[in-house]
């Protein structure tokens, strides 16, 4: 099995690199379930924090989901239990921070991931863009409450309406990332952050990001609420704009979208 996700342990520090960059570490099935697995085996040596990387100098830190991987037309794209979306709950549920060190562009699902991390830090290359609209598919509720909770309503909103991608200043500006760091310094400073991190205590700090998680998802939603962002989100996925949007990649052209 080819390794996608690389694994190591600086002075206590779990640092997990994304290792596809000919496919620009578009997030398959396999790599993300091989970066479920890492962050399992990380907490399991009870590591207190995590960095996740791309390899150094990356143009692209992660394609986003592997397009060829998306279920075709009738099927959610984005369910629970696929390995994406149980990707960004096992940084969730790591039991200490993760820090994202961003180097390069980061596309559709990655910046996601990007978002989902508890840190991000990135340098004057890195760039983020989420593109479900540039592919004609409905993004899920967690991951749009992903952008809400990190950059607020407003800037969300642009990022998701325009799939444009928000670059290095004003990432920083609008809370994409915490820190902007030259790439000569960004991994430095990242090991320093995560050093400074873990000197603290593991317990308390493993249940405050606990805290901040349930804290950030208590939104209160109506069943019914529910059943119509479901409904929703069905209207796109069944239809041929979504199937344009896969077809038009994979033919490596632009979609022609209809509206239906
Ligand atoms: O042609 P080969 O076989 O060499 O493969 C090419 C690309 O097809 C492949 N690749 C991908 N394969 C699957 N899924 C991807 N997301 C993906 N991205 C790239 O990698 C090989 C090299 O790509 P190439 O030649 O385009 O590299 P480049 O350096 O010229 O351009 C890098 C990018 C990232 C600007 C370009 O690859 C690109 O625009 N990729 C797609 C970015 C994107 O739109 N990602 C969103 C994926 S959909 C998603 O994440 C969510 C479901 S959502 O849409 O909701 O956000």
């Amino acid at each position: 099995m080819e390794q996608l996700v690389l694994k190591d342990i600086r002075e206590g520090i779990g640092v997990l690199t994304l290792n596809n960059p000919a496919r620009r570490n578009a997030l398959s099935m396999e790599l993300c379930r091989q970066l479920s697995a890492a962050l399992e085996d990380f907490g399991r040596q009870k590591l207190p924090v995590a960095v996740l990387r791309a390899e150094a100098g990356a143009k692209v830190w992660s394609a986003g989901h592997d397009i060829t991987q998306l279920p075709k037309v009738h099927n959610e794209p984005l369910s629970y239990d696929s390995p994406m979306e149980a990707a960004f709950r096992s940084i969730q549920d790591y039991p200490g921070p993760v820090i994202a060190m961003i180097q390069g562009s980061v596309w559709g699902g990655a910046t996601d991931l990007a978002v989902t991390c508890d840190i991000a830090v990135g340098d004057e290359t890195s760039s983020f863009a989420i593109t479900p609209v540039k592919m004609g598919l409905p993004y899920n509720a967690s991951g749009i409450m992903h952008f809400i909770n990190r950059v607020g309503i407003n800037v969300a909103r642009e990022m998701f309406y325009t799939a444009e991608p928000v670059k290095a200043e004003r990432a920083y500006h609008v809370g994409i990332l915490n820190h902007l760091i030259s790439s000569r310094e960004i991994e430095d400073f990242t090991m320093e952050l995560a050093r400074t991190i873990a000197s603290n205590s593991p317990l308390a700090v493993s249940v405050v990001k606990e805290q901040f998680r349930i804290l950030s998802e208590s939104y209160q939603i109506t069943p019914e609420s529910f059943e119509r962002i479901q409904a929703l989100r069905r209207k796109v996925y069944n239809s041929s704009d979504y199937a344009e949007g896969i077809k038009a990649f994979l033919e490596k052209r632009r979609p022609e979208f209809k509206g239906h």
